[in-house]
Formats: C-alpha cells, sequence, structure tokens
C-alpha cells in the first residue's frame, strides 16, 4: 500500500501554503498542478497525471486560509488549477479532458464520440453523488442529515451499479480504468471511511450494489489508485480537523 500520496510525493512546497505566501517561481516546460492533499476534484487530476506519466509538480494550497496569489490562478478560489507554459486551466473535468487530448497515450476514454460523450455525461453527474458524500461527512453525527445523505448518495450510485452491470466489464473504461473510473474513483476511495459512519453494511448493500463492490476491491489494486491512496484513518483527521466537526464513527473497518 502506498505510504506517502502522490500529492506529497510531487509537491514542490513543504507544506500547503497560505496568506502570506509566495507562488513558487515556475519551472520551464513542466506541468504544475495546484492542489490540496484532501481534495477529492483535484485528485482526479492526480490520478490522469500519474495515469499518462506526465512529468508534473505540485503546489499545495491551504484551503482553510487561502493564499492570496490563488485568485490569480483560479478567480473561484479553488483547486485543482493547471498551469502549464503560462497558461492556466480550472475545474477538475475540464483539466482531465485537457490532459487527454494533450497526452493520448494510454487513452483514457473511448474513441467512438458517442461513448465519449457519455462517459463525460456520466462524469459530470456525479456531482450529486459527490455532495451527498459530503453532506454525510459533514453531518457531525445527527442521524437524521446522515440518512438522508445515504439516501441521496444511494440514489446516485444507483445509475452506476446500472450502468457498469449492464457493460458487464470489470472497470467502466473495459479490462483497465478509464477516464469515469478515475473521475469517480476519489469519493469512492472515501467510502472506506464513510461505511464507518453510517455502520452496518456500509455505503454499498451487496444486494443492491453487487457490480460496485466488485468495482472498488479491483480499483483498489490499480497502480494508478495506489499511488494517490490516503487510508481511511488519514481522511478521518482531516474531516475532524474542521471546528464544529466530528465524524461519529457507528462501525470500526
Ligand atoms: N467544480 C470544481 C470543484 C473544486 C472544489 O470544490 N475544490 C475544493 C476543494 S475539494 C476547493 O477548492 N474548495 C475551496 C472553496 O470552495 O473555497 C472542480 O471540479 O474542480
Amino acid at each position: 500500500m502506498a505510504k506517502a500520496s502522490i500529492a506529497s510525493l510531487y509537491a514542490i512546497t513543504p507544506k500547503h501554503l497560505g496568506p502570506g505566501s509566495v507562488c513558487p517561481p515556475l519551472t520551464a516546460g513542466v506541468m504544475r498542478c495546484y492542489t490540496n492533499k484532501y481534495c477529492p476534484f483535484a485528485q482526479r487530476a492526480h490520478l490522469v497525471l500519474a495515469a499518462k506519466q506526465v512529468k508534473h509538480e505540485f503546489v499545495l494550497v491551504n484551503l482553510k486560509a487561502k493564499p492570496e496569489w490563488l485568485f490569480e490562478k483560479n478567480p473561484r478560489g479553488k483547486v485543482p488549477v493547471l498551469e502549464h507554459n503560462g497558461r492556466i486551466l480550472y475545474e477538475s473535468l475540464v483539466i482531465c479532458d485537457y490532459l487527454e487530448e494533450a497526452y493520448p497515450n494510454p487513452p483514457l476514454y473511448p474513441s467512438d464520440p458517442w461513448a465519449r460523450a457519455r462517459e463525460r455525461l456520466l462524469a459530470h453527474l456525479w456531482s450529486k453523488g459527490s455532495f451527498a458524500l459530503h453532506k454525510l461527512l459533514f453531518a457531525n453525527g445527527d442521524d437524521e442529515v446522515e440518512a438522508a445523505a445515504v439516501a441521496e448518495l444511494q440514489t446516485s450510485l444507483d445509475v452506476y451499479e446500472k450502468e457498469l452491470k449492464q457493460r458487464g466489464t470489470t472497470f467502466f473504461g473495459g479490462n483497465k480504468p478509464g477516464m469515469l473510473d478515475y473521475m469517480v474513483w476519489p469519493w469512492a476511495e472515501r467510502f472506506q471511511l464513510a461505511n464507518q459512519v453510517v455502520g452496518d453494511e456500509g455505503l454499498l448493500p451487496a444486494n443492491r450494489f453487487p457490480t460496485l463492490m466488485h468495482w472498488t476491491a479491483v480499483m483498489m489494486r490499480d497502480p494508478v489508485v495506489l499511488a494517490t491512496y490516503l487510508p481511511p484513518e488519514e481522511h478521518a483527521r482531516f474531516y475532524n480537523s474542521f471546528e464544529g466537526n466530528r465524524l461519529t464513527m457507528k462501525s470500526a473497518l
């Protein structure tokens, strides 16, 4: 199992930079990703950079106390941001699509335009599921909020269960992970933590999500996934680091 996340391995900053910091000067020709070790959206970019073995560096950004220069990179003040040859892109799905086009090997999308568009649609639709997981991990022990978040999340997951079952493949990408696998994975990694919060059968009861259960297990063996992996304890420390938020675990792993 990977000991340090890829965000730490390739980081040129020893810690997440905050107010008053200076943005490190660019290294000519090197792709830079402004990121945060715990951001699932940024992890999408980490996964695609790793899958395509693009030479890159990370600048870690503190999102609780943001550096002033972040807004020059992204007026929304969010990560991930990609800077390449003096040009800037933000929004994780846009960044990952750019990487796919600029670095076509290995291809992460199917070649058929209709199938490609469908992958984009399913990646886009995942935002509902991602918000529901956020709600669950910030429920602060409120059973009602948790139950509503779980119901919402499972309704989103039904779509992916049905889709993967219909495809009859191990991954959304076929016999290896593709773009859609990597666009959804960062949240699935956090399911290990969410399962502890939910208790009982967790988020993916076997009778409702047999295909996604198998998918999460095989994704965990993918070298690209392992390179960006953070264990549930580390995710838990992050969610508990927000003032007023305390994860209440109903079961151990
Ligand atoms: N839609 C954006 C979402 C990015 C996002 O929300 N990033 C979070 C960290 S996980 C962030 O930068 N939050 C800071 C803020 O919202 O102020 C994307 O896909 O890149």
